[in-house]
């Protein structure tokens, strides 16, 4: 009898435990919306800020495309210090430098067992050479990441625009991702087809942008070589062109797009500068810009070099816009980054430095309108720290929270995050603060992603609130900050 009644007794409680354990799981947890990025997506997102260094034959004929009939005779960088280029882009905040290993006049700035062409025919070392090795290894000794250009046009190769040069491009891209150590990006160019020396052709030659290259293959080439590479070009698989050369990511811009849409060379700009809140695959956006007005480095422009300010306007289009920014640093004829370029980027670094300094609302107090399912794992208070993993989840498309701080401050700076890893939500954002008893709009904005700044007029509250006022699911927001900035430009 006492046994029988134990067993009865325990039926309610075993099911009480199998009932909340299974809330806490799935249905309870507040779920990841496709697409997603992958974890090498996510660090590369938060570099932020990258940088390009364009050097080849170019630098010494004055050109920004050379035709591929250059002499190697004329490399011939005397000083060139590849720790001097990862140095500046250190002090510049930079976490990766990309080198353009060839560029379209097909010149290699590594000896290259596949061409005549190359560093090794020229005076540089005697022919011995390798550019590529000494940026690498400069790279990895100051600890940032080297990535590659390998323009596929190759306006010197004989065999350019047949299926042969195909096995000549891969062949070269096998020695770059094989004896080279880590390569953490490689960056695969839209331009292609035109007129060139084609090995003493001097014609004009087209290629199908669909189906010459047989991209598919040669990106299962470069992952079975370089298994976390980022590979970048118009259409991704995993950082794509933002659509133009000015660094400017679209004012709403999704990190998810429809690569089936996409063409190397021939994607629709504007789409690649807005991304698709429909689109089913995560790719990463990037600005890319040079500091100069051309990608190469010639004399007459050390006086058109980006000032700090115009450099900062960029940020805040790229970075401040859930994109990540890929600056150009062309070398000069000796081999060295100039000092106008390094004095405008390190500019830029201090800038952010000073701005970003203190976040304002690091102690306030924070009320959600509601979060998720009353789970304190989703509390607004989650928003003011910067770990991505601590956020605050709504349990409604439109939601609000309003953060009060210690006494009235005065801030013309904000920055927001999204907790991307799970999914891109909100396409709609307000922000208002208490003035006079009145809430008065401070910014309207769309998509937060990764990361959204946003440049306002001095504001002087206690009370600021945040509005989603439309999402594509219901919202999450992992960070939000207010800063005081000395500069007091606005956009
Ligand atoms: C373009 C190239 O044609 C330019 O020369 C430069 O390399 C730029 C980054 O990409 O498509």
């Amino acid at each position: 009898m006492h046994k029988k009644n134990s067993f009865w007794f325990f039926i309610p409680l075993f099911s009480m435990i199998f009932f909340s354990c299974n809330r806490t799981t799935d249905s309870a947890r507040f779920q990841k919306v496709l697409p997603l990025p992958d974890s090498v997506q996510l660090a590369y997102q938060k570099m932020e800020t990258i940088g390009f260094i364009h050097f080849t034959v170019n630098t010494f004929t004055d050109k920004e495309w050379g035709y591929g009939d250059e002499k190697p005779e004329l490399f011939n960088p005397k000083k060139l210090d590849a720790d001097q280029w990862v140095q500046i882009a250190k002090a510049g905040g930079l976490k990766e430098l990309i080198l353009t290993a060839k560029h379209h006049d097909g010149f290699c700035l590594w000896p290259s067992a596949y061409t005549e062409h190359s560093i090794k025919n020229s005076p540089y070392k005697n022919g011995e050479g390798d550019i590529v090795q000494e940026f690498v290894d400069a790279c990895h000794k100051h600890g940032i990441k080297a990535g590659l250009y390998l323009s596929p046009w190759d306006r010197n190769h004989k065999d350019y625009g047949k299926p042969e040069y195909i096995s000549y491009y891969r062949n070269q891209l096998t020695e770059l991702l094989t004896n080279y150590g880590k390569i953490s990006e490689i960056w695969f160019d839209g331009a292609n087809g035109g007129d060139g020396f084609y090995g003493g052709a001097n014609e004009n030659r087209t290629i199908n942008r669909k189906t010459y290259y047989d991209w598919d293959s040669t990106f299962a080439l470069v992952k079975k070589l370089q298994p976390g590479i980022m590979i970048f070009s118009d259409a991704g698989p995993d950082v794509h062109w933002i659509g133009n050369e000015n660094g400017h990511a679209g004012e709403s811009f999704w990190s998810s797009i429809n690569r089936s849409e996409l063409t190397i060379g021939g994607s629709s700009q504007d789409y690649l500068n807005t991304g698709d809140p429909n689109g089913k695959d995560w790719v990463v956006g990037q600005c890319d810009v040079s500091i100069r007005p051309g990608w190469f480095y010639h004399k007459k422009e050390d006086s058109a070099v980006k000032s700090p300010q115009e450099l900062i306007d960029i940020y805040y289009k790229s970075v401040g816009r859930n994109a990540v920014l890929l600056i150009n640093l062309p070398p000069n004829q000796n081999g060295l980054v100039h000092p106008n370029d390094s004095a405008s980027l390190i500019a830029l670094k201090k800038i952010l430095d000073e701005s970003y300094s203190v976040n304002l609302a690091e102690n306030a107090e924070t009320n959600a309108s509601n979060f998720f399912n009353l789970d304190t794992l989703y509390k607004a208070g989650n928003i003011l720290d910067h770990d991505m993993e601590s956020f605050w989840a709504a349990t409604t498309d439109t939601a609000s929270i309003i953060v009060t701080l210690d006494s009235a401050t005065g801030f013309n700076r904000i920055m927001l995050q999204e907790p991307i890893h799970f999914g891109q939500r909100i396409s709609k954002f307000d922000i208002t603060a208490e003035v006079d008893g009145k809430w008065t709009p401070l910014y309207e904005g769309t998509t937060i992603g990764y990361k959204r700044l946003v440049r306002i007029p001095e504001c002087k509250t206690e009370k600021i609130r945040i509005r989603i006022t439309e999402s594509r699911y219901v919202p999450a927001i992992s960070f939000f900050g207010i800063y005081k900035s000395s500069r007091n430009e606005q956009l």
